[in-house]
């Protein structure tokens, strides 16, 4: 018999989607613990304490706290249903999935198994992972998976800046192991999802996952490439993917500094570890990780001549109006600044968490006596940076945007040196033939 109402919820893994998961959950009727196995983190959580930043996220947190429907706790304990939304990152030093965490939680999941529970994998995992790892170890409890328990995999797809909007009103893909289970998942997420559910199997949601964020990446290398070439033949890029936008077929990206983010930059590899035959996926990848180099080979030439250079990073952020620093290309080119001997400060508005970097407290702190403006990343804080302001406070007047934010025109009429990446700006131009 159907259960209509799942009321008790355990979510493991509260960082960027469990959390938010967590919340929606616990204020659409369910009760709902939320599990992490960082008891500081469950600590400040448990206080309230959010560490990181997402439009909506903490008045939810704080209404679900308030209703007592949200607890927190670095056990488990046995509920209706089980959301593993753990990270899987890359291995160290290799391009393929780390899966302790995953294999973690769903040991701890196996641990208060009963009949009749939900188990839903929302952590983005290499095809078969849910059949060929998670759930062996939910079946070591001797329940069977779709017939004692019901399982699904449903890969989160909201995206950072805009998770909670984008998780109530995106499609959900379930990739269930039988109808009844697809049927359990679609009775939980219902309390708070108002886009369409699409059921399939749960490879093909594996893989459905992977292939979107694949599919983004390979088009941002794209625009990368483009803006390269542009250089070479002396284009401007940004203009010419505008025009070329006006093709009713055509939707290229924009190129930048490099791809970041715990999602795009990972999840290609997921899907090309166990694989013989991909390759354009690969290539795309050293593409996008190519960037950062060519963005500090565009710092070099601006720095020719000038001893001891001072290099003033705007945006730390993997990408523009969000805190996050999680695989940014901004620590790259950082790194390969401070390899050749620059001083390199950096700022960020948003970023409160930047790893081994130290962020300046305000533009003009990070500015000054800099040889050289670096924009990494196109926070709508540094659309109105006043370039009269910062020339005064410069050693040189020189700036590089890897994002097309800037008024170029406004910097140089400040005296600012300025380049754009994908510009063939000081490059002799390739003549057209006749
Ligand atoms: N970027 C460019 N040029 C572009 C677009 C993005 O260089 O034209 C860069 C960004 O600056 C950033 C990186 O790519 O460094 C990724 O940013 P993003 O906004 O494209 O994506 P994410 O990583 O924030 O979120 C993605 C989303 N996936 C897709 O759009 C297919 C989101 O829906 C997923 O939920 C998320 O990955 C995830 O968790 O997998």
């Amino acid at each position: 018999m159907p259960r209509y109402d799942v009321r008790s919820v355990c979510v493991l893994g509260l960082g960027y989607m469990g959390l938010p998961m967590a919340a929606l959950l616990a204020t659409n009727g369910h009760h709902v613990l939320g599990v992490d196995i960082d008891r500081k983190k469950v600590a400040r959580l448990a206080r309230g304490e959010i560490a990181f930043e997402e439009p909506g996220l903490d008045e939810l947190v704080h209404a679900a706290l308030a209703r007592g429907t949200l607890r927190f706790s670095p056990t488990i304990e046995p509920a209706d249903a089980f959301i593993i939304a753990v990270p899987t990152p890359l291995v160290e030093g290799a391009k393929r999935s780390e899966l302790r965490y995953v294999v973690l939680a769903a040991g701890s999941v196996a641990s208060v198994l009963k009949q009749g529970d939900l188990v839903i994998l929302e952590s983005t995992v290499p095809p078969k992972t849910t059949e060929k790892v998670v759930i062996p170890i939910l079946e070591t409890t001797g329940l069977a998976a779709g017939t004692d328990f019901y399982v699904a995999h449903c890969p989160e797809r909201a995206i950072p800046g805009r998770t909670l909007e984008e998780l109530v009103h995106n499609d959900r893909i379930i990739g269930a192991v039988n109808g009844r289970s697809a049927e359990e998942t679609r009775r939980l997420y219902g309390a708070f999802v108002r886009g369409a559910m699409h059921i399939t199997d749960t490879t093909t949601a594996e893989m459905v996952k992977l292939m979107e964020n694949t599919s983004r990446d390979i088009n941002i290398a794209m625009a990368n490439e483009f803006a390269k070439i542009a250089e070479e033949v002396g284009v401007n890029v940004w203009e010419a993917i505008e025009l070329a936008n006006h093709h009713v077929r055509v939707n290229i990206l924009k190129p930048g500094p490099g791809v970041g983010g715990h999602c795009i930059a990972v999840d290609p590899w997921f899907l090309t570890e166990n694989s013989i035959k991909a390759q354009i996926i690969k290539m795309a990848r050293e593409i996008n990780d190519s960037m950062p180099a060519h963005v500090v080979g565009h710092a070099e030439r601006m720095l020719k001549g000038v001893g001891d250079p001072i290099v003033a990073v705007l945006g730390f952020a993997y990408k523009a109006n969000v805190g996050d620093a999680r695989e940014t290309p901004a620590a790259r080119v950082v790194r390969q600044a401070q390899d050749r001997g620059w001083t390199v400060r950096i700022h960020d508005p948003l970023v409160r968490d930047a790893g081994e970097f130290v962020l300046e407290p305000s533009v003009e702190d990070c500015v000054r006596g800099a040889d050289c403006i670096l924009l990494l990343t196109d926070h709508d804080a540094y659309r109105t940076l006043d370039p009269a302001r910062l020339r005064a406070l410069v050693r040189r007047p020189v700036i590089i945007d890897t994002r097309n934010l800037l008024d170029r025109s406004a910097w140089e009429r400040a005296g600012f040196a300025f380049t754009l990446l994908g510009v063939g700006d000081g490059l002799p131009p390739i003549r057209p033939h006749v």
